[in-house]
């Protein structure tokens, strides 16, 4: 018996793959590192997994959604916070292509009332049970966008706004990088990558042409009226 445990334990260490670390760039359509790219690998080899990020907040501070981009795990809760002394809803749903909700009816609202002074500002949340985009808006200000991503793999990391993304964990062996972006027309193929026992660093190009990013909120006084 105790012979047949150590036997499989063996046999499942010899199945696990080593991980290893892989640095992501991604680069938009001109070749200049693109910002708020997700990035998601694919691994069918055995092993360890990385904890998927269950839990996230969203700040809404000078009219943006703070940050604009959220990578989780499925089913993860996230939580909303009005920071801002006015009103804002958060409008949550699936996203399709071109950046518009799937089903407007199926969307979750609610209303966050403005902080008073330095009270415990309003706050709600909801569990995010699909895959994918979801877009974030507010009823008040038209031009407030955010977005969430709800990663089916647990390898999944926002890059910054010099394109990197850090992926730790990622069995060594072949895997596919997947890209999303709030600002793509399309998705892009997968890539596919060969993860080196001590990890490497791969480049990502694409189509994606990130939109010219907004102004800042003329409302750093605090004291934008709400309409
Ligand atoms: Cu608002």
């Amino acid at each position: 018996m105790r012979a047949t445990l150590i036997a499989s334990a063996l046999l499942a260490a010899a199945a696990a793959a080593h991980a290893a670390d892989l640095t992501v760039t991604v680069l938009d359509r001109s070749g200049k590192p693109l910002a708020d790219a997700v990035v998601l690998v694919d691994s069918s080899a055995q092993g360890a997994r990385p904890a998927p990020v269950l839990e996230a907040t969203i700040a809404q501070e000078k009219l943006k959604f703070v940050p604009a981009v959220t990578v989780v795990g499925l089913g993860a809760k996230v939580s909303f916070s009005n920071l801002d002394s006015w009103d804002h809803h958060v409008i949550l749903g699936v996203m399709g292509a071109g950046g518009v909700f799937v089903d407007p009816g199926q969307n979750t609202q609610f209303r966050l009332a403005g902080r008073i002074g330095s009270k415990t500002p309003a706050s709600d949340s909801k569990v995010l049970a699909q895959p994918g985009p979801y877009l974030l808006a507010c009823h008040i200000h038209s031009s407030m966008r955010g977005h969430v991503y709800v990663a089916d793999t647990p390898w999944a990391k926002l890059g910054g706004e010099d394109g990197k993304a850090l992926l730790n964990g990622v069995p060594e062996g072949p895997v596919r990088v997947r890209i999303w972006h709030p600002d793509q027309i399309l998705d892009g193929a997968p890539t596919a990558v060969q993860v080196a026992a001590g990890g490497n660093a791969v480049t990502v190009n694409t189509q994606i042409v990130a939109a010219r990013k907004k102004r800042a909120a003329p409302a750093a006084d605090n004291s934008y009226p709400g309409l």
